[in-house]
This record gives structure tokens, sequence and C-alpha cells, in this order.
């Protein structure tokens, strides 16, 4: 199937487009194309062969002959001759925030940078800042977002190496003559970025394993192929290693590739402390080598004195110790959540109707579903006017009556303005059954700016949530400078709970600032923030965040049945 790569073709042209100062009508056009073909179930060249590329939405005459032309010839010559009008290398300056195609064109059109690195170097001469639409401020702000980039270089979002280590299980599970299979390293520990997949086999035939391994259809190269140990780099750039060990030492070597690097070298010390010796083969007698245990997890850590640590604890942060006493928390499940409360719909910026989205909540087994979207002044995001508000309430409750089995519920997401101050007045908050405040547009703020924005929102009475608090975007934008800890605070005394954004590029709170919190006494809720369907299912990266952050089923709120939640977040 070509799908893929012609998708990809038509992103890359409108991309391409922009940068020559195309209108965006035109280039509209090809990302809409390019998203539907992305989508498509079907073989594209079957349907060129049947001639029903028109039959697509958002397919017209001149893409279809586009399409038809690269399927037919293998190549297109619309887009041969714009690469050769603008190099394709030059699309990686749009991956910098704060640069638009407007911008990467002066760039080039001006400086003749092609790659991040001239642009670094570009920035780091005071090159930019004469440049027209430029100006200090942006020479700054792009140097910054290189840095911020470079930091998280080579690693992947917590979906995409999940959804690809997944895909690879299933895979390798067809093998009959693998016996045990798990992921292992910081996938397993569900970090928030990846840098590469690890899985662990055991097997009596690691040859053939290797051999199956390396046949899986995504891979790209293979790195090294070896009886212990192979490595490959998928479709999606990201690097899989593969140990295959004996039975005995499954769980000691699972134990010791699930890391973290700093958990084990702690561990190891409490069994140097016991007079053993801990590796991936196992836990043996450090004076005669006698094997004690190593066949589960489980049992390592049990002859260590521990009871099970589950993955996502394992980040030496205080675990081990607390284990040690007994005193481990009893963090929340996977299937502990019983509804999401922060989904859009197409009554803002989302891609399914109401009702579509009550029904999928329904079959994924929740008992309800708040569909909060955009507020009035967030035009980008098509928010609600106060009309729409009431029209979206009159909505929620009748198929609220129509549909059985699913509780809906109607929120919002209500931007907070520069000064602290919400986009609704409060007698249009309190229509809502519960409001999710958030901060959407004015980043540049300092410190106590930032600080005060949050607390002034959390005062308001009928504010129930504060969305993804500190506003990162993992390798696009930092968080805002805030003074978490009198956010706790404030958190508690005002009974706001605070969101565990699930997106896969927020993450917002995030592990670190969980555990903290709950040492406050603050109370979470886990939302994915959808803007599809198709998104729902990110709220187990939430509940990865939770557990990580020691989090426990009390602690969050959308654990509770309908009929508790409707009393606390009255
Ligand atoms: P990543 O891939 O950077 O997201 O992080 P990990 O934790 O998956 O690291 P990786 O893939 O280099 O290694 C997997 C696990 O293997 C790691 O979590 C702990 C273990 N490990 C690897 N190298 C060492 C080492 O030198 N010492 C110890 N104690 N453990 C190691
Ligand atoms: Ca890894
Ligand atoms: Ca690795």
């Amino acid at each position: 199937m070509k799908n893929k790569e012609i998708a990809e073709m038509f992103f890359t042209i409108a991309d391409l487009l922009d940068i020559k100062g195309e209108i965006p009508f035109k280039t509209r056009a090809y990302r809409i194309a390019a998203q539907t073909i992305a989508d498509l179930d079907e073989d594209i060249e079957k349907l060129v062969r049947e001639k029903k590329l028109e039959e697509l939405p958002g397919i017209g005459k001149a893409i279809a002959k586009k399409i038809t032309e690269y399927v037919e010839t293998g190549s297109l010559e619309f887009y041969e001759k714009l690469k050769k009008e603008i190099p394709v290398g030059i699309l990686e300056l749009l991956e910098i925030p704060s640069l638009g195609p407007k911008k990467v064109a002066t760039l080039y059109n001006k400086l003749g940078i092609k790659t991040i690195e001239e642009l670094k170097k570009a920035c780091e001469e005071g090159k930019l800042r004469d440049l027209e639409g430029f100006g200090e401020i942006t020479e700054r702000n792009i140097l910054r977002g290189i840095k911020l980039k470079e930091k998280t270089q080579g690693r992947f979002l917590l979906n995409l190496a999940y959804e690809n280590g997944m895909r690879y299980i299933d895979f390798l599970k067809q093998l009959s003559s693998i016996d045990k299979i798990s992921i292992a390293g910081s996938l397993r520990r569900m970090k928030e970025t990846i840098g590469d997949i690890d899985i662990l086999v055991s097997s009596k035939n690691p040859e053939e394993v290797m051999n199956h391994f390396v046949e899986y259809p995504q891979v790209k190269q293979i790195l090294v192929k070896g009886k212990t140990k192979t490595s490959v780099i998928l479709e999606d750039g990201i690097q899989v290693d593969l140990r295959v060990v004996e039975e005995r030492s499954f769980g000691a070597a699972l134990q010791y590739f699930t890391g973290s690097k700093e958990h084990n070298v702690n561990l190891r010390g409490i069994a140097i402390k016991l007079g053993f010796k801990l590796n991936e083969y196992g836990l043996f007698e450090k004076d005669n080598d006698r094997y004690i245990a190593g066949r589960t997890e489980e049992e390592v850590y049990r002859k260590l004195g521990l009871p099970y640590i589950p993955p996502e604890l394992r980040e030496n942060r205080g675990e081990i110790e607390a284990g040690l006493e007994n005193n481990l928390p009893d963090i929340i499940g996977y299937d502990d959540i019983k509804g999401d409360l922060h989904v859009h719909s197409i009554w803002s910026d989302g891609v399914n109707s109401i009702e579509d989205i009550a029904l999928e909540a329904k079959e994924i087994g929740y008992e309800y579903i708040g569909i909060s979207d955009h507020s009035q002044s967030l035009h980008i995001a098509r928010g609600l006017s106060e009309k729409q508000v009431s029209e979206k309430i009159d909505e929620i409750r009748k198929l609220d009556d129509k549909i059985d089995g699913i509780g809906i519920l109607c929120g919002t997401e209500c931007d907070i303005k520069q000064d602290g101050s919400l986009d609704y007045p409060n007698s249009v908050l309190k229509k809502f059954d519960f409001v999710i405040a958030g901060i959407h547009i004015g980043f540049k703020m300092s410190r106590e700016e930032a600080t005060n924005r949050t607390i002034k929102a959390m005062e308001n009475e009928y504010v129930t949530i504060v969305a993804h608090p500190t506003g990162r975007l993992i390798g696009r934008r930092e968080s805002f400078d805030l003074d978490m800890d009198k956010i706790f605070e404030k958190a508690v005394e005002t009974d706001t709970y605070l969101e565990i954004n699930a997106f896969p590029d927020r993450l917002d709170l995030n592990d670190v600032n969980c555990k903290k919190g709950k040492e406050y006494g603050v109370k979470f809720v886990i939302n994915t923030d959808a803007h599809s369907i198709n998104h729902l299912p990110y709220m187990k990266y939430g509940v990865a965040t939770a557990r990580r952050g020691w989090l426990e089923r009390k602690d969050v709120i959308n654990t509770m049945s309908l009929k508790d939640l409707k009393k606390v977040i009255q």
C-alpha cells in the first residue's frame, strides 16, 4: 500500500507551498487530502485502478490527477519541481516553536538558512534581529526553541513507543518457541518520553526468535543481530532492543532491564547487604554462587525482603525504602477510571458529535463522560458563545435521557484571561455541571504573574478543575514558571482539582508534581483532552503518570461513581 507514502507527500507539499507563500486555501486542500488518505482503510492503488478517487471526501479533480500520476509513474512532476525551488530539508525548521512558514521563507531567502544547525549559528551571531518581522526577542525565542528540541532529541513520546511496542509484541507472540515475553525499560515504567523500546523474551530457541524478530515488516534497519541481543530501527525511527534469556533468568532479567538504573543500583546494594549477588541472570549467594531466585520478579523482590514494586514506581524516589517498611502506596489501576471529563466535541474544535462521543465512552465501559468545549474568546478553537452554551446544555440533557448506560455531563474548558478572570461571567459558569479553567494564550509570564493568574481562577467558586496546570508541551514548550507550593495549597483550600492531562505531549501535571501535590492533600482528575474519539484511549498515559506520581484511587476524583462524583463537583 502506498497510502502512507502519498499522504506524507501531500503534507510535505502543503508545507512547502506555505513557505512559498501560496494562498492558505490551496495549501489547506492538500492537507485535507493528505489526512483523508492517511485515514483510508482501502488501498489507494485499488481506488486509482477503479477510478474512484473523486468519491473520497476532500479529493477533487486536480488532486485525483496527481495521485493517479504518482501511482502510475512512481513520481509526481509538480512535487519534483517544487523540491527544486525549495529544499525539503528546510521543513525541519518548522519544528522549532515560534517559526511559521513565513519566517522560514524569510530565513531562507535572506540568509540562505536551510538547517537547524545553520539557524542556531545565525541566532548566536545575532543575524536574525535585523530581519523584517524578527527582532531580538524572536531571536532569543528561536534559540530557546532549538535548545528545547535538542534536549528531547532522539526521544519519542510515550504513545508512539507504546503503540509500536504493543504491535511488535503481538507479532512476536505468533512464534510458538517464545515462552515468556514482556516489554521492559522505560516503556514498561511508562516514562513520558522513551529513548528506545526494550523487549525481553525467554525461549529455548533464541536463534529462531531472532530470525522472526528481524522479519517484522516495520523493520527499516538491523543494527546488530546476535544470539542474546538484537537491535533494529523501525520505520518510525524508533530503536527496539530484543533480549532472549533462559526461563530461570526471566524474572531477574525483566527486573534488570526494566530499570531504572538508579532503582537497580539501590536494589543491588540491598542484595549485597544480605550476602547476595543480583544481576540479570538471577539472585545468587555471594560466596558460592548458588542460585536463589530469578524466574519471576516477585520472587526476586521477596527474597530481598520487599513487596512487588510496580514498574512505574521504579525511579529510586523512595520506593525501595517505602517497600522495606511495607509502606508502598496502593497505586491507582488502569481500570479504575470511570469517566473522562475533558473531551471536545464538534461544538468547538473536536471532530465528533456529542452522541458519538457518548456511545464510544459507553463502549469503553465508562459510567460517565464530560463534554468540555472551549469558551467564547478562544476564536481559533471555535469557542462557544453564551447562546451556544445554552443550546449545547439542552442537547446534552436530551441525549442523556436518550442514551442508557452512560451519564453525559456538560462542562467547559474556560479560558483564564491575562488578569486571572474567566472567559464567562459567573451567571454562565453556574449553568455547567463543572468548569475546567485553563490558560491558552499569553504564555510569557513571570513566576508571580503565572502563579497569581492561576490562583485567581481557583478562587472563583464555580471553577472545579484546573486544566494542564503548567502549560508545557513536551519538546515544544516549557512549563510556565509556577510556584507549585502555592498552587497546591490553594487547590486544597478551594477544593479545586488539578488535572493530569493525558494527552501524550502534555502529561501535565507530571509525575513529580503529582507526588508533591499528594503530600499537600491535593485531589486530581485524569482527563484526555480528546479532540476525537480516537484520543479517548490516551487515558492510560494519564493513569501511568498518576501511578508514577504515587497516586492512589482515592486521590483521583474520576474513579468515583457518577453519584459520588456529582456530589464533589457541585
Ligand atoms: P530509555 O531507553 O533511555 O528511555 O531508558 P531505559 O531505562 O529504557 O534505558 P535503556 O534502554 O538504556 O536500558 C534498559 C534498562 O536496562 C535500564 O532501565 C536499566 C538497565 N540497564 C541498562 N544499562 C545499565 C547499566 O549500565 N547499569 C544498570 N544497573 N542497569 C542498566
Ligand atoms: Ca529503553
Ligand atoms: Ca535499550
